[in-house]
């Protein structure tokens, strides 16, 4: 993996960074981290391009090196609904929406759970993203009160449910042998920023999470997992400076 960290319109990305499989979006964790760690789970080599969005008390420059790279994007067709993230790999594959993104990347790394239908796959899928998306969102918008409720009264039942998935935190998902799969990183993600909110906000763990710490400790006892949270791993900030949570 090669990070980049871009200041200046110019250096957004247009196509793949010396042919390599190039990922664009914000210096922060948002809705990338999933995608960061599939691609090195899969041993990808590939660009991780960060673009810093800027001091937010500065409103000519913040998130300027973007909007102009958007613009330019979407001008020339290179993509045809400029998002961050996006993702560039080889002549024919653009894809912005991080789902698409972090799907494609799993089914070609062969990152898809074995143990279940495609149709339950993707709900699961769905649902996790559903969990990120709101604790984005609520970052921005809702400040730490509203994070606060989600982790004490949204997550805990569904927690519970996710403890049965992933057998207790005795197994990944895919089962007692199974091997890493993108609902394991994806709910790994997810369960990082949960973590964080705890400490930041001074919530006790709640009962439905006994299984947490034992089935992360799986996730992250996969080798290229370990390699990569040594590494130049993202683990803040979780959202860009002018959120209202955890924007450091
Ligand atoms: N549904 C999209 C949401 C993408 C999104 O909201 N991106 C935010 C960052 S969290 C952004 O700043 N996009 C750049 C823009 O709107 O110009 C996805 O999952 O990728």
């Amino acid at each position: 993996m090669t990070v980049l960290s871009i200041t200046k319109s110019e250096d957004v990305p247009l196509a793949p960074i010396d042919g390599k499989p190039t990922l664009v979006y914000w210096n922060s964790a948002g809705w990338s981290n999933p995608i960061r760690l599939a691609l090195t789970v899969a041993n990808v080599d590939f660009v991780d391009a960060r673009i810093e969005a800027g001091d937010p008390s500065d409103s000519a420059s913040f998130k300027k090196a973007w909007m102009d790279a958007k613009h330019v994007l979407g001008s020339t067709g290179i993509l045809e609904f400029p998002n961050l993230p996006y993702y560039m790999e080889g002549d024919s594959v653009k894809l912005v929406q991080s789902e698409a993104i972090v799907r494609h990347v799993a089914r070609k790394y062969n990152l898809y759970p074995t143990s279940m239908p495609e149709h339950r796959f993707m709900m699961l899928s769905e649902e996790i993203k559903d969990y990120d998306g709101y604790f984005i969102l609520q970052s921005y918008v809702g400040g730490p009160d509203v994070i606060s409720q989600f982790i004490k009264e949204g997550v805990p039942n569904k927690l519970a449910i996710w403890g049965k998935i992933a057998h207790d935190g005795n197994a990944l998902i895919d089962g007692p042998d199974g091997k890493i799969n993108i609902l394991d990183i994806k709910l790994y993600c997810f369960l990082r920023k949960v973590k964080f909110a705890q400490e930041e906000l001074n919530i006790k763990p709640c009962a439905q999470e006994g299984w947490v710490d034992a089935y992360m400790k799986l996730v992250e006892d996969v080798p290229e997992v370990k390699a990569y949270l040594d590494s130049d791993y993202l683990h803040r900030p979780l959202n860009n400076p002018h959120a209202k949570f955890a924007s450091k």
